[in-house]
């Protein structure tokens, strides 16, 4: 036999006893490689033909983008098949061909008009010549997203028969935003605000020097289309804080060797800073956007960071906000303190990116849903070409059910980016599951009228309705340096449907769900099927047994730390559910209540103020009824509220029982992970289900 025919058998041989031994005992996993496990292909059929289309890579160019690229294509399909491609000079059958579209020569590859033409900057073309793979596309990033397409089709056991597959990101910025603590931690204060996934991945004190995790953060992050990340939190200074110390020299060096290793993958370095920096860093007497000392020091710092890192993205700012400091306090508007800083960054191609979760504000309406319109709207139109809005996508504060904010489709002269919560602050910690994907595509397939039917917040962040020149979507990371990175398994399934939607809102759950399952556990239908049912409905599950008919914060009060807004605590937030014994929700109706359906457009607006046609979810986000009020399903709120609360925790029961069944379908460590949790969850479940149904037994009688 020759060499490689040896090789070959050999393979199958490894093959055969990987499957055998998978039945037995399943190697360990920890969750450490997420979605990008590139496990052996198991059918011999699959592999058959994977082994003969990856035989051999050729790449056009020569970057640093292309070195990823290649690197994780050796990788991948050595895992899968066995055999690590060989970096073929010539150009012969069974070649990956890797180039861009300027590079692939015409007799290699005549792409058709129509196709160049729709190809966008990032997108990538995946065809099928023969017995050749060409990826292609107009950039090395592009290049990068096709090759981990091809490897999750492999991963998926798809068919490489007739590929051709031409994908663009509709959306610009795709962003993560770390709460993530530099520097020394006041006492108490844990080094991730809001992250229940062990410490920050980011070592400060051993920074410049990297380790592999950052590597495998920057891989994970193009691996679902993400090309930017804020890596510290928008909370700078307040409680003792360090992150405004980010600015200072001393970091500039450790900025730049992070800089340099997402660059590899495609994902630009953002940073969030502190408005009062000339006065803190440099002494200069005021902040204040009207002073020229302010103003140059912010030129001259920002000159200072694109001298080492050329292609920074930008400063995120939280302004005016829970103790963040901001242009207020000079009496001058947030649009004026924008653009102080996006005229130093506006050279460089830097952006700024300013916060709307604005509240507190004395003169506004009492309605803190109300006020970040009332002070972001009169300002539509005064932000600088290079500022972007960041929006949280409720007017509260990431709830397991709020209507989408106002300010979508409110502010068309004003670049936007909608902010959406990966880590579960409200949604269970790395206690519960809590699939958020179903939320965040209600929440991007919500029609605001702005412009007439069809204007989706998805179209608005996409930058399509208003022809924005920068818009996107930006998710609170749930990225710790516990083994698997989120802390509960399931919950990387929110880091992934994140992604993918921030790539396309358009996605289908129901497609971004099978993928994940399927990457992340194989291609087992029993696995898939029950992971499946718990993701999907969990969501449900958890509305079900904590916050009733969009009444939101029933939680206890705000520590960062572990404990915080993750127990009921129904009887310190009357100020948000407004229960009384004669009933229970926040009128803000323009009639009766604060007047906040007011800030919808029409139609929107006359749903939300009829107590009639107003959904049954939202009824307590908008109207205060009495607990006898009949919901559309025929039920009163309060029988509602006791039955929600009885079924979710049966639902949590009902998983825990539903995983017990994948005993030895998956590696034991995973297996036995989730199952420790769900097994908490029913306890945690059945802590809210009996606070709030006795709550709201005293309160009604
Ligand atoms: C980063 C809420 C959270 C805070 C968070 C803040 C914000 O208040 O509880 O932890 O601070 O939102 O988004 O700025």
């Amino acid at each position: 036999m020759s060499t490689p025919d040896r090789k070959k058998v050999y393979f199958l041989i490894l093959v055969f006893l990987f499957s055998f031994f998978k039945t037995v005992v399943a190697f360990p996993e920890s969750g450490n490689e997420v979605w990008l496990r590139y496990a052996p292909v198991e059918d011999p059929v699959t592999l058959r033909e994977y082994q003969s289309l990856t035989r051999r890579v050729f790449i056009f160019g020569d970057s640093e983008i292309l070195t990823s690229a290649l690197g994780e294509l050796n990788y991948g399909i050595k895992g899968m098949t066995g055999t690590e491609p060989a970096t073929s000079g010539k150009l012969r059958a069974g070649n990956i061909i890797i180039g861009k579209t300027t590079d692939i020569p015409g007799n290699i590859l005549r792409i058709p008009e129509d196709q160049l033409s729709k190809l966008t900057q990032e997108g990538y073309l995946i065809i099928r010549k023969g017995k050749r793979i060409v990826i292609t596309g107009k950039s090395d990033a592009g290049l990068l997203y096709g090759v981990f397409r091809l490897l999750r089709l492999l991963q998926m056991g798809e068919s490489l028969a007739d590929l051709n597959i031409l994908e663009n990101p509709t959306t610009k910025l795709r962003l993560l935003n770390h709460w993530d603590n530099p520097g020394k931690l006041p006492a108490g204060i844990p080094s991730v605000e809001r992250g229940y996934a062990g410490e920050s991945i980011f070592k400060w004190d051993e920074l410049p020097h990297l380790n592999r995790r950052y590597t495998d953060y920057a891989r994970m992050l193009a691996s679902v289309g993400i090309n930017g990340t804020v890596i510290n939190n928008v909370n700078t200074a307040k409680n003792g804080l360090e992150g405004w110390k980010l600015l200072t020299p001393e970091y500039l060096p450790k900025l730049k060797a992070l800089a340099s290793e997402f660059r590899k993958y495609g994902v630009k370095l953002y940073i969030s800073v502190n408005f009062f920096s000339p006065v803190m860093i440099s002494g200069i007497n005021d902040a204040d956007p009207a002073n020229s000392r302010a103003r140059k020091w912010w030129s001259d710092k920002v000159a200072e960071i694109y001298s080492e890192i050329p292609d920074f993205g930008g400063f995120l700012v939280k302004a005016d906000s829970e103790g963040e400091p901001g242009p207020m306090k000079y009496g001058r508007s947030h649009a004026d303190g924008a653009n102080m800083i996006a005229s130093a960054l506006e050279p460089f191609g830097g952006l700024l990116i300013w916060r709307a979760f604005v509240y507190g504000n004395k003169e506004l309406s009492p309605d803190r849903a109300a006020q970040a319109y009332q002070i972001f709207k009169p300002l539509d139109g005064n932000f600088a070409g290079n500022a972007i809005v960041q929006i949280k996508n409720g007017p509260i504060d990431f709830q397991v059910r709020e209507p989408v904010s106002p300010l979508f489709g409110a502010m068309p002269l004003t670049n936007q980016i909608i902010e959406l919560q990966i880590t579960q602050e409200y949604t269970g910690h790395d206690k519960h599951v809590c699939y958020l994907v179903p939320q965040w595509k209600e929440i991007l397939d919500f029609d605001t009228y702005a412009e007439g039917p069809g204007s989706t917040v998805a179209k608005i962040v996409d930058g399509s309705l208003f022809g924005y020149k920068y818009s996107g979507i930006a998710g609170v990371s749930n990225i710790g340096d516990e083994a698997n990175w989120t802390g509960h398994l399931l919950a990387q399934a929110n880091f992934y449907g994140f992604g993918r939607l921030a790539w396309n809102p358009a996605l289908e759950t129901e497609k971004i769900t099978d993928e994940w399952i399927r990457l992340t556990f194989g291609n087992g239908e029993k696995v898939y099927s029950v992971v499946k049912e718990i993701l999907l409905t969990s969501l449900k599950t958890y509305e079900d047994y904590t916050s009733p008919l969009g009444v939101g914060l029933m939680c206890n009060g705000g520590n960062t730390g572990h404990q915080g807004h993750f127990t009921p605590a129904p009887s310190s937030r009357v100020n948000y559910h407004k229960a009384d014994k004669s009933g229970v929700g926040y009128d803000r109706t323009m009639v009766t209540g604060s007047g906040f359906t007011g800030q919808f457009f029409e139609p929107v607006r006359s749903m939300y103020e009829s107590l009639e046609k107003c959904p049954d979810e939202l009824l307590l986000f908008f109207h205060h009824v009495p607990y006898t009020h009949k919901l559309k399903s025929g039920k009163t709120v309060i029988k509602h509220i006791y039955d929600t609360h009885n079924e979710g925790v049966e639902q949590v029961r009902g998983y825990y029982e539903n995983w017990k069944n994948l005993d030895g379908l998956m590696d034991e460590d995973r297996y036995q992970d989730v199952l420790n949790r769900l097994k908490d969850q029913i306890k945690y479940a059945e802590q809210w289900r009996d606070s709030i149904n006795s709550y709201f037994l005293k309160l009604s009688r």
